[in-house]
Parts: structure tokens; C-alpha cells; sequence
């Protein structure tokens, strides 16, 4: 289930001001350009899709249910796999303006530093579509919608359950975090609000915090050196399952017991995280869901017809106890 959030009167201020631009080009020229901005006029939609890369079963599934879902709308779509590297993306994206595709959607490995490669689509009348990562531009012209999570939400619902579990705790909390991969909005924006919520106990500290750049690899190694460096962890916070997965190596290596010794929050709710929280060896998860390709190719139907789409278009999500994991697992798709 999905929710709409409406777009902002600038927003649609000027998507009205474009369109109305774009019909009075079209009337004046003769100009074949259909309304979203391809340039080409055959009625198919071809899609280029830059992808962060395949670091963790989020990414996996996302990348399987984008392919899945171009098909089933009948999109031509160009896939490029830029390894977790924002030169790769950069490279991807101006590959899929000079052939000319209808609608660019890309996941932005970081948030930062994305102007320039947007204002060249912008000005190649080529819509983009922002999914699943959002970039930190000022000007919100250069992207028609941002498809996503509220991955500052996550962060919070992960620090609310601790701070329940915690509650009656008399003294320190110590809390070690591993970090999404540096730059990334679901690292930044997780980090932020789980440390607003556990601000509301000051017995939860996060005594260390370290990128493991969402793998297992990263978490396992990660954990490593959390366990070596203190002597008292009580808590884990990873920004995904895969990290979470990896430090659980580490975890019972230092002769630990996952989900006793060490609380373990993670986000993302894939099937082997699901599985970990079933165990008991995860205690906590808040959902993230990677399920956006029928969205994406909806809205790339609707931006490459002109139509108008809100800015932001929220993905619903829930949490997951142990109890509830056992209950979910069955019928979980990813
Ligand atoms: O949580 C993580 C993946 O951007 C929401 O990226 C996504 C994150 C997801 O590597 O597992």
C-alpha cells in the first residue's frame, strides 16, 4: 500500500507554467516532442535506469522488481549497474541523454553533487524521475517526483522500540551504529532519526558509529572492531539487514549471543533479515520496502504524457517484532 502526498503550489505552479510552455512550443514549431519531454515520437517508452549497484537483498529485489515491472508496462528499459560509484552514475545518465531516451529514473548513490548532470537533462527535455535515494538540490526543477521512503522515519521507529525496551534501564545503554554507506541519504537521514528518538533517554549512547556501506562484508569487518575496541556493547543499529547479517559473524566469533548479549535493530525487512529476526537473533526491524517498479513505470507513463505527478510520493512501511516476523515470513516475497 502506498500513499499520495499532494505536491506543493510552487511545484505545481510549475508544472501548469511548463505545460503550458510546452503546448505553445508545440503550436508555434511544429515541434514533435511529446509532453514529457522525449525526443522521440514512436509511443514507446524507453527508460534509462541508473542503479546504485547490488550491495545488499534490498537492492536485489529492488533491481528485480524495476526489470519485472518495465516489462509488464511494456518499457523499453536501458539498466546500468554503477557499483556504488556517483562517477559511474553520472556517466549512465549522459549515455541515456545522448541516445535520447523519454524518462531518465535513477537511485542516487549519494545526495550531493548532481546539479550539473540534471541541468543537462533539463535542458535535453528529458524528465527525470528520483526513486528509492533523493539528492539535496536546491532547485526542485531539475526532477519531475521523488519516489521513496522516509528514511528519517526508519531511523525513528528503530530508536522509539529501543527506547521502550529501555525504559526501566538504570544505567548506560551503550549502542554501537553501523552506518549506510557514507553520503547516502538513507545513511544520513536513518542516523538522524534514530538519534532524535533515543535523545528522549540520555542512558542510550551511541558510543561508536562507523560506515559499513550496507554490505555484509562492511558490517562483519565493522563489528569487529567495535567488539575489539569495547568491552561493553549492548546494542546494535544497522542501517540494513546485510550489515546486520555480517556483524552477526562477528558477534558470535567474540563468543556472544546475537539477540541476548547484544539487542540487534536493523531496517530493510528482507527475507534473511526476516528470517534473523524470526531466529531471535535480530530483535527489531523497520521496514523499508524495495517494491517500487510498478510506481516507477506508472509515473514514467504519466511525466512522458505530460501529465502532472506529486513531487514526493511516500512509500508506506511498517515494523517487525520477533513474533510478527515469524507471522510475515511465509508470504514474504523478498
Ligand atoms: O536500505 C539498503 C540498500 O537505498 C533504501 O540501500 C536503500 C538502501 C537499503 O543498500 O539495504
Amino acid at each position: 500500500m502506498r500513499k499520495m502526498r499532494t505536491q506543493s503550489a510552487p511545484w505545481r505552479a510549475a508544472a501548469v507554467l511548463a505545460s503550458v510552455l510546452l503546448v505553445g512550443g508545440v503550436a508555434a514549431c511544429g515541434n514533435s516532442d511529446t509532453g514529457g519531454g522525449g525526443t522521440k515520437d514512436d509511443g514507446k517508452i524507453t527508460m534509462g535506469f541508473s542503479q546504485v549497484g547490488a550491495e545488499s537483498g534490498w537492492r536485489t529485489a529492488n533491481t528485480i522488481s524495476i526489470k519485472e515491472a518495465a516489462t509488464a508496462a511494456g518499457i523499453e528499459l536501458k539498466f546500468d549497474d554503477a557499483q556504488q560509484k556517483q562517477e559511474n552514475q553520472i556517466k549512465a545518465i549522459r549515455n541515456y541523454i545522448q541516445q535520447k531516451v523519454d524518462v531518465i529514473a535513477f537511485s542516487p548513490v549519494v545526495e550531493s553533487g548532481w546539479d550539473t548532470v540534471l541541468k543537462e537533462a533539463k535542458d535535453a527535455k528529458i524528465p527525470v524521475i528520483l526513486t528509492d535515494r533523493s539528492v539535496d538540490s536546491a532547485d526542485k526543477t531539475l526532477y519531475k517526483t521523488f519516489l521513496g521512503s522516509d528514511f528519517v522515519k526508519e531511523g525513528k521507529l528503530a530508536g522509539e522500540w529501543l527506547v521502550e525496551q529501555k525504559k526501566t534501564a538504570s544505567g548506560p545503554v551503550n549502542i554501537v551504529e553501523l552506518q549506510g554507506s557514507t553520503g547516502a541519504a538513507p545513511a544520513n537521514d536513518r542516523k538522524k532519526g534514530f538519534a532524535e528518538a533515543i535523545a528522549a533517554n540520555p542512558n542510550l549512547k551511541v558510543i561508536a558509529s562507523q560506515t559499513g556501506d550496507f554490505t555484509r562484508a562492511g558490517g562483519k569487518q565493522v563489528m569487529e572492531q567495535f567488539l575489539k575496541a569495547n568491552p561493553k556493547i549492548d546494542v546494535l543499529f544497522a542501517h540494513n539487514d546485510d550489515m546486520g547479517l555480517g556483524a552477526l559473524e562477528a558477534i558470535t566469533a567474540a563468543g556472544k549471543v546475537p539477540g541476548k548479549d547484544i539487542t540487534i535493530i536493523t531496517i530493510d525487512a528482507v527475507k534473511d533479515g526476516m528470517q534473523a529476526l524470526a531466529d531471535g537473533k535480530f530483535n527489531f526491524i523497520a521496514e523499508c520496502s524495495p517494491l517500487l517498479g510498478p510506481q516507477l513505470m506508472d509515473l514514467a507513463k504519466k511525466v512522458k504524457a505530460g501529465e502532472e505527478v506529486p513531487a514526493r510520493i511516500e512509500t508506506e512501511e511498517t515494523t517487525f517484532t520477533t513474533a510478527q516476523a515469524k507471522e510475515a515470513l511465509p508470504n514474504r516475497k523478498y
